[in-house]
């Protein structure tokens, strides 16, 4: 069979990628179904992020992947290739929460990871019997995640162009976070040799490790780190707070080659950390946990919400202060989502507080349930106005010269010449044509 498989993107961007920016990383959940994909079919990848998708060539079989965000264009893509015959089967975080709303629109759903059911969706096609919905029984063996099929993608396209995974899942359960619903609060990791045999046929490149968090179980954190520092590479990952936990962890991340952790700070407000069910981020840490990475040679990308109940309109000013004064490298601001099938999402609808319907608003740019502390309207501007407090040359400067450290300065830059730019655009009127 031909498989074509596509990565859809947000409608906003569609069709117009220069305002994306350079996509960060290929889609790792495709190039992972590909290699999932027996060897007698022919399968390629498109990443509507970098490449348009050809609706003239029919193949026998689109498999689409979709965060909610994208959904509505995922949606389209499959109207379109169903208009013309051909199956369509959905998977990923959207369809996953949602699979009777994806259903409108594909054959089939894949529910969950791929690894089992993916080769036997495949057979059921040949055979003629597509089930509706494929869902596994338990959580697949990581022993099971094949090498990624980085051949079928244009790596060159992309700013970080090695992503892998050691781990699947997260310990922990904040309310706002799809991870703990899709992955069931399991953790699961990797036999390490598999992990360091695909960093190693890399090359030496600097990689991303999109795990959830990398240091969920320290054991085996503490031996995949002796194990990818024989590799003499470097690598960027996710982390959360309780790393400080075990600082002699950061030690040893830092000589595996980690030089910076995304790491989801969300507030410095311990009462709304409790509300969002992330009590184990100590506020009165935050500085100290910078302070050990910083010292060991890693950068911190600290995440930060807002519209968290309990948020009043000072949240913004209070929260710039505290990153520049913690010297936070870089900092990704957004405000809380209800993303389908998470707590937060069940909280906000019984409370009859959600107004937003279009999953491509669903991004994090702007407010789609009724805050609690703020009009809408403050939520939205505050978030405008942090990016361009944060990123205004004073605060790059007083966040980073201690440290002279090239990436972070010419991260910071680019963020400086986007920031307000960004937010603004990012809140446009949507695209909606192909
Ligand atoms: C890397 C990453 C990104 C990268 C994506 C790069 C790329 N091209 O893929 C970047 C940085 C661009 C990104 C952006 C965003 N992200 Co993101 N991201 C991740 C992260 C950390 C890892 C994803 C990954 O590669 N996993 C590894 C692969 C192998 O796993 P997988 O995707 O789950 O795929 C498996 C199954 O889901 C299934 N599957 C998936 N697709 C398909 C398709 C078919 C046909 C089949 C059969 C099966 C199948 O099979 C795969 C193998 O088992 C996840 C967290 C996570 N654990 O997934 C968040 C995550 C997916 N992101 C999230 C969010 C919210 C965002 C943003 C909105 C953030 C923002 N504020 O800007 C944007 C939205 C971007 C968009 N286009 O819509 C949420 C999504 C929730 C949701 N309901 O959609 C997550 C879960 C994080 C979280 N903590 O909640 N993200
Ligand atoms: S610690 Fe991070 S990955 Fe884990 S549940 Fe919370 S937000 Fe999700």
């Amino acid at each position: 069979m031909e498989i074509r498989l596509i990565a859809a993107e947000r409608l906003r961007y569609h069709g117009d990628s220069s305002r994306l920016g350079q996509p960060l990383f290929p889609p790792l959940s495709l190039m992972t179904i590909a290699a999932l994909t027996p060897e007698k079919h022919n399968v390629t990848i498109t990443d509507e992020s970098v490449e348009a998708v050809d609706f003239d060539q029919k193949p026998d079989l689109v498999g689409l992947t979709a965060m909610t965000a994208a959904a509505p264009r995922a949606y389209q893509i499959a109207d379109r290739f169903r208009q013309q015959g051909v199956p369509v089967v959905m998977g990923g975080m959207h369809a996953s929460a949602l699979p009777d709303e994806a259903l409108q629109h594909v054959d089939s759903v894949v529910i969950g990871e791929a690894e089992e059911l993916w080769p036997q969706l495949l057979a059921d096609l040949e055979d003629g019997s597509l089930q509706p919905v494929y869902r596994h029984e338990e959580y697949p063996d990581p022993a099971t995640i094949p090498a990624a099929r980085r051949d079928l993608v244009d790596i060159n396209k992309y700013v970080a162009k090695y992503t892998l995974q050691a781990s699947r899942g997260c310990p922990f359960a904040c309310s706002f976070c799809t991870v703990s619903t899709f992955f069931g609060r399991t953790y699961r990791t990797r036999p390490i040799e598999d992990v360091v045999a695909e960093a190693a046929s890399l090359g030496g490149e600097p990689l991303i490790l999109v795990d959830d968090n990398i240091m969920g179980k320290p054991s085996y954190a503490e031996r995949l780190f002796e194990a990818l520092a024989d590799l003499k590479t470097t690598f960027a990952t996710q982390a959360s707070t309780t790393m400080l936990k075990s600082p002699e962890l950061i030690v040893q991340a830092a000589e595996a080659g980690c030089r910076a952790l995304f790491v989801g700070l969300e507030s410095i407000s311990p009462q709304q950390l409790a509300n969002v069910g992330k009590k184990f981020n100590v506020v009165e840490k935050y500085k100290e946990l910078v302070q050990r990475l910083h010292d060991n040679g890693i950068s911190i990308i600290g995440s930060f919400m807002f519209g968290l109940d309990g948020d009043k309109p000072d949240v913004f000013e209070r929260t710039a202060d505290f990153a520049e004064e913690a010297q936070i490298d870089i900092a990704q601001f957004s405000i809380l989502t209800p993303l389908p099938g998470t707590k937060l999402y069940h909280q906000l609808q019984r409370e009859d507080r959600i107004f937003e319907d279009d999953w491509s608003n669903y991004d994090g740019t702007r407010a789609t349930f009724v805050p609690q502390g703020m009009s809408r309207e403050k939520l939205d501007a505050g978030l405008q106005w942090i990016y361009e407090r944060f990123y205004s040359w004073r605060s790059i400067f007083k966040r980073t010269a201690s440290r002279l450290q090239p990436l972070i300065w010419t991260i910071n830059a680019i963020y400086h010449r986007r920031a307000g730019k960004w937010v603004t655009e990012m809140r446009q009127q949507l695209t909606t044509g192909e």
